[in-house]
């Protein structure tokens, strides 16, 4: 376990004692159809949020004949997690502050072949006029001490209710298939509880070599397509001019 893990750990476990699940329970049975309502909001935002990277997915492979997006995850913040992060932020256990610090309950994990797709989407993304960019954290161009590899965005966007328009936070990641094959492996092993130290740290060195491997992996297919697409365009001017032979 590293020492940023080791920290959030102890963190938590004090944190814990300082929101009792008596202060938690009591707050969910208070607050129990507004926080539904709140989480309901977060829900339609994520799906706004999941139809423009299927629209924009879409209007790419029209225009350059390949899916940039290989896949789109989406998810909402569970009670529990909500929980320990109000402890661990030391925030107010209250729906104001909840939805004002916690930038995360609603999640959407954008699965990209390549790292340039990750940052021409982001790009349109944020080039929509309903879309507010809150903060920006680029772990690809600076990976963490893990070797964890990502592009998260907090942004915000409108969804239409009934009488009203409601701005909403969800957090984006952007990951090439590798940086989640990694990260979801990875995830096992900070999860894991009974693993020896030794191994821990064994293991966490490995995994920091595997992500270094399969970061220059993720380059070097990068550049393998970008060739391949050159020659296919030459290809392409060929045909096209020899149409007119
Ligand atoms: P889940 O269920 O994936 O949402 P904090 O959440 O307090 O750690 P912050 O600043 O809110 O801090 O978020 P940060 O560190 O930018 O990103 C948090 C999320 O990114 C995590 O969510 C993970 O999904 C992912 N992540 C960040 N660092 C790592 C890492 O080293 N390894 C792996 N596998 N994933 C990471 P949650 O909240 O842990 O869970």
């Amino acid at each position: 376990m590293n020492i940023r893990d080791y920290i959030k750990q102890k963190k938590s476990e004090v944190i814990s004692e300082r929101i009792s699940n008596a202060k938690v329970h009591e707050f969910l049975k208070k607050n129990e159809r507004t926080l539904s309502t709140l989480f309901t909001y977060y829900e339609c935002a994520m799906m706004e949020v999941e139809t423009k990277f299927k629209v924009l997915n879409q209007e790419y492979s029209l225009i350059h004949d390949r899916n940039p997006i290989e896949s789109i995850k989406t998810r909402i913040k569970t009670i529990d997690s909500l929980t320990e992060k109000v402890g661990r932020y030391g925030i107010p256990l209250t729906l104001e502050s909840i939805e004002e610090n916690i930038n995360d309950i609603a999640g959407v994990r954008v699965i990209c072949s390549f790292p340039d797709d990750i940052y021409t989407l982001a790009e349109c993304l944020l080039e929509q006029d309903d879309v507010t960019l809150i903060q920006k954290k680029d772990y690809i161009q600076n990976p963490k001490a893990s070797g964890y590899r990502s592009l998260h965005l907090i942004i915000s966007v409108p969804i239409f209710l009934e009488h009203k328009k409601r701005d909403m936070k969800v957090e984006v990641q952007f990951r090439t298939i590798a940086m989640d094959f990694w990260a979801s492996l990875e995830h096992n092993l900070r999860y894991k509880r009974d693993i020896p130290e030794e191994l821990t740290a064994e293991l966490a060195e490995e995994l920091l070599e595997c992500a270094n491997i399969s970061a220059s992996l993720d380059v070097r297919m990068q550049n393998i397509r970008k060739r391949l697409s050159e020659d296919t365009s030459e290809i392409d001017d060929l045909i096209d001019s020899a149409q007119w032979l």
